[in-house]
């Protein structure tokens, strides 16, 4: 008798993998102390908005709360983080960043 090779009956699927890495929304919240001007400054220095963008979403933050300033790989959104929380911190605001998978 023959042995079994074990290929008998054996369907071996492939899906196609096109993984793109996945992505981070990098918002900004509200409080009740950071200026408006130093907000609209964040979102020019670190985000490479002009002013009248950058004023649109400080207003859109100040009033509902938050909102997605934009959305980088992993890596990108970590050092908007970071630069924006120094960057306030350095000035002795409260405005805090933060990041979120998509
Ligand atoms: N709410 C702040 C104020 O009235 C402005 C602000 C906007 C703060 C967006 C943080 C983020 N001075």
């Amino acid at each position: 008798p023959t042995p079994d090779d074990g290929d008998t009956n054996v369907v071996l699927e492939t899906k196609p993998k096109t993984k793109r890495p996945p992505l981070y929304k990098v918002m900004l919240l509200n409080d009740d102390y950071t200026p408006m001007e130093f907000v609209v400054h964040v979102l020019e220095r670190f985000f490479g908005l002009n002013h009248a963008q950058a004023f649109e979403i400080m207003l859109t933050v100040h009033k509902k709360g938050l909102a997605v300033v934009g959305v980088f790989s992993f890596e990108v959104a970590e050092t908007k983080v970071t630069q924006v929380m120094d960057f306030a911190r350095r000035h002795q605001h409260p405005l805090q960043c933060t990041m979120e998978k998509e």
